[in-house]
Order: structure tokens, then C-alpha cells, then sequence
């Protein structure tokens, strides 16, 4: 069975990292059993960063996007089959959309915005016992707001940060018209899509952008609820 290694559940979500919801909803859409094993121990993830998994072969392998190209692979998994070549260039470009820039934005409010910090210190260190708690989530959000400088993200205000995700949010939006999956029928994108958009729409932390998505872009709140009733409630 594969062995899924991913945060434990947070923030009212299955999962509150983006990357981690993907691989799990991927493996629901792929119907492979897998087991999960919640850790908060990057130290042994292969790379240094969750999620990651061991294949029942025994092989380990970290990153969502690799992972799910080996799942794919050596499982037979056929849910992209239907994708052209069109289609598959855009699931590439909505994944880098989703992951190398919403994925920030989000970051950027939960660790480095004042107003959220609070919320996002309970919800992953709230349990931390003595004496990891007086230094561990500090270190932590010195660590992410690092990574989120770096980014390019970083370093631009909340309202322009918003301004740029709400037009991410809008290129998704205009991909998905009004059908019920990305690309019509369910593919591996809708997994990365759902798991990056509930992290804003679902999940217990009212970042700016989940107003506006409510108010602008019912089409969006509708497909992640299609995906949670599909996936996680059937
Ligand atoms: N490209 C990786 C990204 C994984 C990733 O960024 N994971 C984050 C959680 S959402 C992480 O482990 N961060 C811990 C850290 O950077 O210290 C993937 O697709 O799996």
C-alpha cells in the first residue's frame, strides 16, 4: 500500500498545505489505496518538504507534481488520457499559476501578515508542549517569511498581493467557464486546483481573497464544492 507522508489536518482541512491536499485528492481521484502518515518531521522527508510518499515497493519519493508522474506511471493511472496536447499545456500553466504564485499569496497572509499570524500559530503549533512552543513557531515564521521574500511575493503590499491573486483567480476562473471540471471531465489538474483553491475558500482563516472569490466568483465556490462532494464526501 502506498504510504502517504503529509501535515496532519488543520484549519478545518483535511489538510492546510496546498501541496499535500493536491496528493491526497489526487490519490482519491486515482482510487489507489494509500495510507496516510501524518508527520511534522521535514527532517526525514526526502527533500526537505511534505508531502512525500513510499510506493508499496518500497520506493520513496518526494514532490507532488513527480509523485503523481510516477503514480501515473507505474500504476497505470489513465485519468489524464483524455487531455490533448492543448489541454495538457494548460494544465501545466494553471498548476505553475496555482503553485508558484497563489500557493505565496496565501503563505505571505498566514505567516508574514500580522493580522493572521495568530490564527496560523494556533492552528499548527497550538498542541507544541514545553519548551518547543516558546521558540519553535517563531523560528518557524522567520523561516516562511524568508521563503516568501525570496519569492518575489514577499516584498509587495497586501492590497497589491491580493490584487495579484484575484487575477490568478480569475485565469482559473475563465479556464474553468462553466464546466464542471477544469477540463471537463476530472484530470490531475483538478486535484492541484482543488487543493490550492480550498486552502482559500474552505479553510478556517478569512484571508482577503475569500471575499472576493465568494462575491466575484461563485462559479470557483461551486467547483470546490463539487470537487469536496465528489472526493471527500462520497
Ligand atoms: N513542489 C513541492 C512543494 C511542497 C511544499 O512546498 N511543501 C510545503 C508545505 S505546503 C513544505 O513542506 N514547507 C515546509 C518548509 O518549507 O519548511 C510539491 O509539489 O510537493
Amino acid at each position: 500500500m502506498i504510504r502517504l507522508f503529509q501535515f496532519p489536518p488543520a484549519m478545518g482541512l483535511p489538510n492546510a498545505s496546498g501541496f499535500c491536499l493536491k496528493l491526497e485528492t489526487w490519490l482519491r481521484m486515482s482510487g489507489l489505496p494509500y495510507e496516510n502518515v501524518y508527520t511534522m518531521n521535514l527532517g526525514r522527508a526526502p527533500k526537505g518538504k511534505l508531502p512525500h510518499i513510499v510506493d508499496d515497493d518500497g520506493s520513496a519519493l518526494a514532490d507532488s507534481g513527480l509523485i503523481i508522474e510516477h503514480l501515473k506511471r507505474r500504476h497505470g493511472v489513465r485519468l489524464d488520457d483524455h487531455l490533448d496536447r492543448l489541454q495538457q499545456a494548460q494544465s501545466l500553466m494553471l498548476q505553475r499559476t496555482l503553485e508558484e504564485h497563489v500557493y505565496w499569496c496565501v503563505l505571505h497572509f498566514r505567516w508574514a501578515d500580522d493580522r493572521y499570524w495568530p490564527v496560523t500559530r494556533e492552528a499548527f503549533f497550538g498542541s507544541m508542549s514545553a519548551p518547543y512552543k516558546w521558540f519553535v513557531p517563531d523560528l518557524a515564521r522567520k523561516g516562511m517569511v524568508k521563503q516568501v521574500k525570496a519569492a518575489g511575493v514577499g516584498r509587495h503590499t497586501a492590497d497589491e498581493i491580493t490584487a495579484m491573486g484575484m487575477r490568478d483567480i480569475d485565469a482559473v476562473a475563465t479556464v474553468l467557464g462553466d464546466k464542471p471540471f477544469l477540463f471537463g471531465e476530472p484530470s490531475s489538474i483538478d486535484a492541484c486546483a482543488y487543493g490550492m483553491l480550498a486552502n482559500v475558500v474552505f479553510v478556517d482563516l478569512d484571508l482577503p481573497l475569500k471575499p472576493l472569490i465568494e462575491r466575484d466568483y461563485p462559479s470557483i465556490v461551486r467547483y470546490c464544492e463539487r470537487m469536496r462532494d465528489v472526493y471527500w464526501r462520497g
